[in-house]
């Protein structure tokens, strides 16, 4: 007696798509076949469905102190949100402090998360501070842990959290040693702080300035660097967000060399351009990095059609409407950040409904390549023994994005008004049943810890 059959729906991963059934039995995908015919405690039809994996979005900012305060969602909005949008397992990033061990970092966002997942997380962990090199010493029982990617940002110095080159080296080094993977934001803080402190003085502080200030080549000396010291010291690589055409070409070129170098955008730099931070409500469309210019938007489309991007991912981290207008009238005072949780599945589908990639595509860069690059290894792919994280997806169902048909905290979003073709109609986590049909019906504190693997390149 399984517990789960779902009949006759167009089964999808990242290589084949062929109609059939799929069997679930203790949170697990039990058997893929045609015309299986246990008995089963619920039967459902998705005939004319498309029944696919669960989206995994490597990226989340949730309850982030950022900003000069605390992004909107919660761990229970942000995975409730996540769950209504067919992601089954987010990443989210603590960040360890000066004088502040890994572990300890994790497990407070860990005690803070448990109780309130409504779908599984797991965390990338960002590191700001080697403490005296003392720090490096714990990799090894961070991977232990589950722990097998962290994140260094080459930008906001003023903040406290960026690293210098020679601290990013160490971490690319001892993460390679444990079997792990460094993520970067790359920006280059020094060029933005000059470009803030000439067009404050100039009087320029709409949110058009803040793209001004962190413009294309920005970027793209960041990403370089990057890809220059972990080619120089053959440690993997993954960049975060990229944005832009410059950075892109050369993260693309060092991979096609043979370097293990990963690169994820984000579905708001295929969507817009830089052109949002001229209008109206620019500033809430304030993240970094910006979104780039239209080159660096159809560059970035180019590499997601040709398989050189690896994962889209979401920077989730809304803030609410009177935070953004803390910067009104000064751009510099604007919470970086944008919702993306809910939508990352439903555009990238869309996108495929619309002939753009193919479902297969989608299906590889939202779930399967993110699990692999990140030791999730009962997740991405609808295969007998792997976890039972599934969407239901109808690729008729017509879908308008509003704050007003999200599940997040947040009271307003970049993606209003969207149009998409296709949406999801259910989202099952370890095989139980969190979203059905515009409701969340999960339950806060169903989501666990996934436990990654060290990579074994
Ligand atoms: N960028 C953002 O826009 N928000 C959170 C963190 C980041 O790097
Ligand atoms: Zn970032
Ligand atoms: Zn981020």
């Amino acid at each position: 007696m399984m517990d789960l059959l779902i009949k006759n729906g167009t089964i999808v991963t990242a290589n084949e798509s062929y109609i059939g059934d799929l069997a679930v039995d203790g949170g697990k995908i039990a058997a893929i076949g045609k015309n299986l015919s246990y008995s089963s405690a619920k039967t459902i039809d998705a005939s004319g469905m498309l029944v696919l994996p669960g989206a995994i979005d490597a990226h989340t900012h949730l309850a982030m102190p950022f900003g000069g305060t605390v992004s909107a969602d919660s761990y229970l909005a942000g995975t409730r949100a996540a769950a209504c949008g067919g992601v089954t397992t987010v990443f989210d990033y603590p960040m360890q402090r000066k004088g502040k061990g890994i572990l300890e970092t994790v497990e407070a966002r860990k005690e803070m998360c448990d109780p309130e997942a409504c779908v599984d997380y797991a965390f990338h962990c960002i590191v700001t501070d080697l403490n005296d090199g003392a720090l490096l010493d714990e990799f090894q029982a961070a991977a232990d842990y589950g722990i097998t990617s962290f994140k260094c940002f080459l930008v906001y110095k003023k903040e406290g959290m960026m690293v210098d080159d020679a601290t990013l080296i160490k971490v690319l080094l001892k993460a390679k040693e444990v079997g792990a993977i460094t993520n970067i934001h790359a920006e280059n803080p020094d060029v933005i702080d000059m470009n803030i402190e000439k067009f404050k003085k100039e009087g320029k502080t709409s949110p058009w300035y803040h793209y001004m200030s962190r413009p294309e080549f920005v970027e793209a000396e960041a990403d370089k660097r990057a890809v220059h010291w972990a080619k120089s010291v053959e440690a993997p690589l993954y960049i975060v967000h990229m944005a832009d055409k410059e950075g892109l070409e050369a993260a693309v070129l060092a991979k096609r060399q043979g370097h293990d170098i990963y690169i994820e955008t984000c579905p708001q730099y295929l969507e817009f351009t830089c052109d949002v931070y001229n209008r109206e409500d620019g500033r809430n469309f304030v993240c970094s990095p910006p979104m780039k210019g239209v080159e660096s938007q159809k560059a970035l489309w180019e590499a997601v059609k040709n398989g050189t991007i690896d994962t889209i991912a979401t920077d989730h981290c809304p803030f609410m409407s009177y935070e953004k207008d803390w910067g009104k009238d000064d751009f510099t005072k604007i919470p970086n950040g944008c919702a993306g949780v809910e939508n990352l599945y439903p555009y990238m589908l869309s996108a495929a409904n619309e002939g753009i990639i193919s479902f297969n595509r989608a299906v590889e860069l939202c779930s399967t390549n993110p699990a692999k690059i990140f030791g999730c290894t009962q997740k991405g792919s609808l295969t007998v023994g792997k976890d039972a994280d599934i969407v239901i997806y109808d690729p008729k169902k017509a879908f308008t994005i509003s704050v007003s048909n999200m599940h997040s905290d947040y009271d307003h979003t970049i993606w209003e008004g969207k149009m998409l073709s296709g949406y999801p109609v259910q989202t099952y986590v370890r095989g139980t049943l969190v979203y059905d049909n515009g409701a969340f019906v999960g339950k806060a504190g169903y989501g666990q810890f996934v436990k990654r693997s060290p990579r074994t390149v």
